[in-house]
């Protein structure tokens, strides 16, 4: 809504509804100026309040007509809300008329039409754009809808439920009636009505129900599909074989949309997906595709049990959800993926995102609790820090209580909450409850730290050796920096998987375990030792803190070489790159990489016993706003420049150094055969393409040809989109002069597949900066004719990728980069506030940027902020960047 005024809703001012909404029976007449909506519902009194008021939640609707018993009643509005008074106190029918306008619904938020279709979004206050209702999650109503509409142009009426009628109308109309069994929050409600093919599936699955699956998409895509069905598949498997979780409905339904504001939807029996995580074919989507369409159908699905059957009392309560589920399917991927290795690899990617996004977010402005006690928009709260530290939280739980302690927690949620909508205290009691005596349960409400506090804990860890007794002390010790409205903080229950290593790199055995600090400091012995050990703390990133381990070069060598734990020996590498690029960037001048580490790398890019995937994520130096985090940790100004300057010099020495071995790994791995994403595969793509990129780059700097050309052979000759895409990238990231012909050739090919020309912006905004040429050419891009604000992915494709992913683009000594942000915030926010505010955060973490960076940032957000109608979903990021 755009409003002038903003209000804040308060956790702690949190009351049961009025009244219950027991039933709702729904029918549209869909046109895309003007559809109508009549609303039948069975309301009941809540009697804990009774006399009570019904407010009913509206925005940008007509209402035509209200009716209680088949009577006229009087109403009036206020804040927005209808208001019906003096209310039978016995059960009533409540019937609403009104209208809404799908075709000129730009906020993808409520019914809305995309491609000529009708779909719908209503997580998390959507549904009130349809229609006037108790538009909360704790309202949780029967669901009956009936769609009419034009058969020619919306063959296929969809909505939640089964589907128990259709037929035809007068004048070229048809219709289909749905019904939904189990109750739900409005927020779950979805239809679509549009002109889809689908790919359908019957399964029978292991306790034996027949259920009939469905993916809908464009008829073009129809071949795009399979990945997504399997996925479908896996994941009703999984959640059955590892939760015991069936499906609870006759058929399941998966629906793309090109135009969505975020990834998918759990609508119940009717989730909806983003394109992007729906469509996958070897031609056009990448390994990373692959897996994040396995990802997010995995999520949406786990989320029909935790979400839909059990949902949140309110939206302060959204990681109940979405932290659970996160952590879900993140297990899921990694189940799917196999093999001890290969579920490293997942957890490593997990953990890198989650620094990358989550960490910032906790240390700047928009710092909050994975339980918010406040908010002005709630949209804006759909955050790292609710999914993905939500998800730790879990995880850290699942650590404590142990993998069949975990099951044993989940099945008693389940037990006592089934059908209800809950609060996470809940969701913790039943964890801890199932465990009696467990390290969860006997510090139950210090645990619960995590969810009322924000910041990320530093951990400190201190090691002593007593050669005399032959004892080792490690002592750790916490501290968490004050974030908005939070100066100071309470312990946390860290979790802490550790073992120690003999100067071997050897595991001294008996020393493996998890240690679990719950206050400020705490010391733990080994005994029985020889020689002063290499801990490895901190093991599989068992807790969401920033570990501050002074270890010396030797102790992260020996990690890197030998530790059992494949996190901690790619965070050793990670550790060893961050401080000299860092080094380099405090003291101005060249960075000269010494021998010891580039050995050390070469090892590992030579080690048989390796997967290639690990390689990769070992070789890929840390990202350049990762660096900037770790200087603004340790009080540093940020000067995305520098760090810019040093990690491209320490690339183009890896590059250069690492040569030959690059060739090695390029001609071990570029082979891999017909086409499957399974993570030997992927991973061997990753490293053969990494290895293409550090070749093309060092023979741009030395005036090669060769790898430039074996790289424009492969671009043509790929057999599938993670190989063509990833020749391209190191042509355009080398700043080859075959990159702009190759760059034509493949928008060329793919100008008919929307989410190819997506990758074909996000590359060119990806490119390296150099002289401000890349950024120059973002601004052409802005303009190219297939570029367009209006659609989510395509906005996102230029400007999000370039503020995440391309520091050295977006921050420039003359403000360039931010006042052409604030152009585009500004503009997008006329029509689609949602993802406005996500654009809008790209400058959360000005105050620690270092000048001229800081002062250009600061009046860019002014400059936003000055706009008059910004809609309330900016207006909060804004205000609370510059507060
Ligand atoms: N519940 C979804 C995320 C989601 C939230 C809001 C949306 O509105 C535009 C859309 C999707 C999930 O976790 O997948
Ligand atoms: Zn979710």
């Amino acid at each position: 809504m755009r409003e002038g005024t903003v209000t804040l809703t308060r956790r702690e001012d949190y009351v049961a509804p009025s009244h219950w909404i027991r039933s709702v029976d729904l029918t549209f007449e869909l046109e895309p100026a003007k559809t109508l909506v009549i609303s039948r519902m069975q309301v009941e009194p809540n009697a804990d309040r009774p006399g009570e008021p019904l407010r009913l939640d509206g925005e940008d609707i007509t209402l035509t007509r209200v009716l209680v018993n088949g009577n006229s009643v009087s109403f009036h509005f206020d804040a927005g809300q209808l208001v019906l008074e003096k209310l039978p106190a016995e059960p009533f029918a409540l019937e609403i008329r009104n209208t809404c306008a799908p075709g000129k619904n730009t906020q993808l938020s409520g019914l809305y039409t995309s491609g000529g279709g009708f779909f719908t979004q209503c997580e998390a206050q959507g549904f009130r754009r349809i229609t006037y209702f108790a538009d909360r999650p704790d309202v949780m109503a029967v669901f009956k809808v009936t769609l009419r509409a034009d058969a020619k142009l919306y063959p296929m009426l969809l909505s939640n439920g089964n589907l128990v009628e259709s037929g035809e109308l007068p004048k070229g109309r048809h219709y289909a009636v749905w019904s939904d069994p189990h109750p739900k929050p409005s927020y779950l409600f979805a239809l679509v009505a549009a002109d889809l093919v689908c790919r359908e599936q019957k399964i029978r699955t292991r306790s034996g129900q027949d259920h009939t699956l469905q993916v809908y998409v464009r008829a073009g895509d129809l071949d795009k599909t399979e990945h997504a069905m399997n996925s479908l598949i896996a994941s009703i498997a999984w959640d059955e074989a590892r939760f015991g979780l069936k499906l609870d409905l006759e058929r399941f339904m998966i629906v793309a949309v090109s135009d969505f504001n975020m990834g998918a939807m759990e609508n119940k029996g009717l989730n909806i997906f983003n394109t992007k995580f729906v469509l996958a074919s070897p031609a056009t989507a990448t390994d990373i595709d692959f897996g994040n369409v396995e990802s997010v159908v995995g999520h949406e699905y786990f989320h029909n049990w935790t979400g839909n059957r059990i949902t949140c009392r309110d939206w302060f309560q959204l990681s109940l959800k979405e932290g659970l589920t996160v952590y879900r399917d993140q297990e899921f991927s990694q189940d799917m993926a196999g093999v001890a290795s290969a579920r490293a690899v997942k957890r490593i990617e997990d953990v890198r995102q989650l620094r990358q996004s989550q960490y910032p977010e906790d240390a700047g402005p928009m710092a909050h609790p994975v339980r918010p006690d406040q908010y002005q928009a709630i949209d804006n709260f759909y955050t790292a820090t609710v999914y993905d530290k939500g998800a730790e939280v879990v995880r850290m739980m699942a650590t404590l209580v142990g993998r069949a302690g975990f099951r044993k927690g989940m099945d008693l949620y389940f037990a006592r909450h089934d059908g209800q909508a809950v609060t996470c205290d809940d969701f913790a009691q039943a964890i801890a409850d199932a465990n009696h005596g467990s390290a969860l349960a006997e510090r139950l409400d210090t645990f619960k730290h995590w969810y009322a506090q924000a910041g990320t804990p530093r951990l400190k860890a201190e090691g002593s050796f007593d050669a005399d007794t032959g004892r080792y002390t490690l002592t750790l010790s916490q501290h968490t920096p004050a974030t908005p409205g939070q100066p100071l903080k309470q312990p946390f229950v860290i979790p802490v998987a550790m073992g120690l290593l003999d100067a071997a790199g050897q595991p001294i055995t008996g020393t493996d375990r998890v240690l679990v600090l719950d206050t400020a400091s705490q010391s733990w012995t080994f005994d029985g030792l020889t020689a002063a050990p290499v801990p490895s703390l901190l093991r599989g990133f068992s807790a969401p803190v920033i570990l501050e381990w002074d270890a010396s070069e030797a102790e992260l060598f020996t990690l890197l070489g030998h530790d059992t734990d494949a996190f901690n020996r790619w965070e050793a590498g990670q550790r060893l790159a961050v401080q000299r690029l860092l080094a380099a960037v405090r003291q101005g001048g060249d960075l000269v990489l010494d021998e010891a580490f580039v050995s050390a790398l070469r090892s590992v890019l030579n080690d048989p016993a390796l997967d290639a995937a690990f390689k990769e994520l070992v070789l890929t130096l840390p990202s350049e706003g990762y660096l900037a985090e770790r200087m603004a940790e340790a009080g540093e100004p940020i000067d995305p420049q520098k760090i810019h300057a040093a990690r491209e010099s320490m690339r183009a020495q890896l590059a250069r150094s690492l040569h030959a071995d690059w060739v090695t790994a390029w001609e071990q791995n570029s082979q891999t055969g017909g086409y499957r994403p399974d993570p030997v595969s992927c991973g061997r793509r990753a490293l053969a393409n990494l290895a293409l990129n550090m070749l093309v780059l060092d023979g741009v700097a030395h005036g090669e040809p060769l790898w430039q050309g074996k790289a424009l052979q492969r671009f043509k000759d790929a057999g599938n989109m993670t190989d063509r895409l990833g020749a391209l990238a190191a042509l355009v990231h080398g700043r080859s002069s075959l990159a702009g012909a190759a760059l034509e050739r493949f928008h060329a090919m793919f100008s008919g597949e929307a989410l190819v020309i997506d990758k074909w912006f996000a590359l060119q905004a990806t490119a390296p900066e150099q002289d401000g040429q890349v950024f120059a050419q973002i601004k052409v891009l802005a303009r190219h004719p297939d570029y367009s604000l209006r659609n989510p992915n395509r906005a996102r494709s230029l400007l999000l990728t370039m503020t995440q992913l391309n520091p050295g683009a977006f921050h420039r000594a003359d403000g360039a980069g931010y006042a052409f942000w604030a152009d585009k915030v500004q503009e997008v926010d006329g029509f689609n506030p949602q993802l406005a505010s996500r654009m809008a955060r790209a400058l959360d973490r000005w105050r620690a940027l270092a000048e001229p960076f800081r002062s250009h940032a600061r009046t860019a957000i002014e400059r936003i902020a000055a706009k008059t109608d910004l809609s309330g979903d900016t207006r909060e990021i804004v205000t609370r960047a510059l507060a």
